[in-house]
């Protein structure tokens, strides 16, 4: 069976300027994840780098640290049975021109520069757990059994 984990999901400036928070919080509470932590806040260029490392090496990645660093963004962890790969398939491929439309991106976005939502890679075993600690103390994340959890899992 998949397991129950925690991952990390933000949406980006983008996303907050087009008033797409809700939206993208909406998707994932109404599949059945569950929020346990959340926080409004400013990437300074050092963190872009550090979430970004990765990308060091890529050809876009001073575009990528100049637009994720360009406004607020909404810095959250969610939490349920396979969590990382379900965000990942809401989200949809990379750039939103070849995103599924029902995907978050196929859905909400245009341009590959402009996807809207991060999450974690499913594929990468310690990103879950990575980016989550680069963002969040572990006090600022609260566990909590949700109400309709028996009704959710067999
Ligand atoms: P994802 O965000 O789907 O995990 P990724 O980790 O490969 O994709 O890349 C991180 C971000 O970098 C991505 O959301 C958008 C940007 N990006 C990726 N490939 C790009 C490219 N070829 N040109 C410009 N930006 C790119
Ligand atoms: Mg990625």
């Amino acid at each position: 069976m998949s397991e129950y984990e925690r991952t990390f999901v933000m949406v980006k400036p983008d996303g907050v300027q087009r008033g797409l928070i809700g939206e993208v919080i909406s998707r994932l509470e109404d599949r059945g994840l569950t929020l346990v932590g959340a926080k409004f806040m400013q990437i300074d260029e050092d963190l872009a780098h550090d979430h970004y490392a990765e990308h060091e090496d890529k050809p876009f990645f001073d575009g990528l640290v100049s637009f994720i660093t360009a406004g607020p963004v909404m810095a959250m962890v969610w939490e349920g049975q396979d969590a990382a790969r379900q965000v990942r398939r809401m989200m949809g491929a990379t750039d939103p021109a070849e995103a599924q439309p029902g995907t978050i991106r196929g859905d909400l976005g245009l341009d590959l520069g402009r996807n809207v939502i991060h999450g974690s890679d499913h594929e990468d075993p310690g990103a879950n757990e990575r980016e989550i600690d680069l963002f969040f103390d572990d006090d600022e994340l609260v566990g909590w059994e949700q109400i309709d959890e028996g009704w959710l899992y067999e």
